[in-house]
């Protein structure tokens, strides 16, 4: 019997019966309702946003938050296969819901009020309120601490001023996680689409993510009552918290946009016929390839286990480090060699690979660059600090 090229250790076997069926049923939208649009989206510069019921329906919206705040309950696994089947379709649709659903929904529910909640969450879960999330600025992403956005308490309200640069979904949401510099520390702040003072602009002539909507925020004055203060948290561990949230979603989902190059380059290179044989027949194309398949397993093997460290409360943010910077390089470089093995083929997005290997660049940058993720693993190594 032949393994699956895609997942030579058979980890499959290692998920519950749970866990399979949420992997199949994302996997069934991305082949049906995905993969048929998702190449025009990107050569348009288009978000999908038809998909966004779909995907509520589907319950990926807040999946591991508790039902009674619309969420599903779901383990660390499960959310990590979701993010994995939809970066097999496209990391712009990945994006959307991590964010959506790490870097909105979480900070709201582990920092908020009831009230803010029960206001927010089961709305979002429908997908009929859509959050973005704004940390980076323009000056250093990397340093989020050296932020200029600040917040000063005026009475019942807070006056907020500064911006936001590179924030996934900014064009479409009716909200935001802000995080500003106050005098007791950095803290979070929901502010709403519409209020005064608050404006969005897109950015465009991205040639990555194309399919997904990423703008700048700008807060000139903007009077943001209390009651929109997550006021469970002070400090840079607010921000990082959610971020720990994310880039475990990140470390699964690249390993989907691999699969997808590597499934790719199989058919093509199976039927490609060159110097009177297959390009799969030939010693270079079968060590790339089985170079690829070696990358997945290992990828696969780590983002398993991370998350069931995760499920087991033993997760430490240096592991999701490890995980995210691994699992992007691994996904990158797979999606360059796939589009250099489809030749000229693999330039247009008739093919998945370069749309994948632009989509990473984005990937393997954000929610800390490699840069970023090889230094926290350089101080746990040292214990010397060295960013
Ligand atoms: P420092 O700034 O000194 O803050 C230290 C405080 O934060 C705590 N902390 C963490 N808490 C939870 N999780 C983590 N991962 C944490 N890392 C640090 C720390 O314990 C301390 O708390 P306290 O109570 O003692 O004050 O932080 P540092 O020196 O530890 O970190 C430096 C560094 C470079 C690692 C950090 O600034 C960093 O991660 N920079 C990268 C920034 C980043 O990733 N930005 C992402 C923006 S969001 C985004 O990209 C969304 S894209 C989404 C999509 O479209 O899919
Ligand atoms: P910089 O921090 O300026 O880094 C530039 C280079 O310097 C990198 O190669 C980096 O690795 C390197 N570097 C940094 N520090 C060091 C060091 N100490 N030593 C050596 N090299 C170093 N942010 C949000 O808040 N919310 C979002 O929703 C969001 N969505 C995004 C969507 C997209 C498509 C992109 C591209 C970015 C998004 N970001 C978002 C921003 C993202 O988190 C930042 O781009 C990222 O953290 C890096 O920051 P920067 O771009 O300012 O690069």
């Amino acid at each position: 019997m032949r393994l699956d090229p895609c997942d030579l250790f058979d980890v499959r076997s290692l998920l519950s019966d749970e866990e399979r069926a949420v992997q199949d049923s994302v996997a069934r939208f991305v082949d049906q309702r995905v993969l048929p649009v998702i190449g025009d989206c990107f050569d348009q510069a288009r978000f999908p946003a038809e998909l966004v019921p779909e995907i509520a329906a589907l319950g990926l919206l807040g999946a591991t938050l508790p039902p009674a705040y619309g969420g599903g309950g779901m383990d660390a696994v499960a959310y990590g296969l979701i993010c994995q089947e939809l970066e097999r379709g496209d990391s712009g649709l990945r994006s959307f819901v991590s964010v959506q659903s790490s870097l909105c929904m979480h900070p709201i529910f582990a920092y908020g009020s009831e009230a803010q909640r029960l206001r927010w969450l089961p709305a979002m879960a429908r997908g009929e309120r859509i959050g973005c999330f704004g940390l980076t600025e323009a000056h250093g992403g990397s340093d989020p601490s050296s932020m200029k956005t600040r917040a000063v308490r005026e009475g019942d309200q807070w006056r907020l001023d500064g911006s936001k640069m590179w924030i996934t979904n900014a064009p479409i949401a009716d909200l935001a996680i802000v995080w500003a510099q106050t005098e007791d520390g950095v803290q979070g702040f929901i502010l709403e689409r519409g209020m005064a003072g608050f404006s969005v602009q897109e950015i465009g002539r991205k040639m990555s993510l194309r399919a997904s909507s990423t703008g700048a925020l700008f807060f000139d004055q903007v009077q943001v009552p209390e009651a929109n203060r997550l006021a469970g948290v002070v400090g840079m561990k607010g921000p990082l918290g959610c971020l720990n949230q994310a880039r475990f979603g990140i470390s699964w989902g690249p390993i989907g946009a691999a699969i997808a190059c590597l499934r790719e380059v199989l058919a093509y290179a199976g039927q490609r016929e060159l110097f009177g044989r297959p390009l799969a027949a030939t010693q270079s194309a079968q060590i790339k390839l089985a170079d690829m398949a070696r990358r997945i397993t290992g990828a696969q093997l780590l983002a398993l286990q991370l998350g069931r460290l995760k499920e087991a409360g033993r997760l430490q943010p240096q592991q999701v480090s490890l995980a995210k910077w691994n699992n992007c390089r691994m996904a990158i470089d797979i999606a360059r060699e796939c589009r250099d093995l489809l030749g000229a083929a693999g330039i247009t997005t008739e093919h998945a690979a370069i749309r994948h290997a632009l989509n990473l660049e984005s990937v393997i940058t954000y929610e800390g660059t490699e840069t970023v993720h090889q230094l926290v693993i350089g101080r746990e190594l040292t214990g010397l600090t060295a960013f």
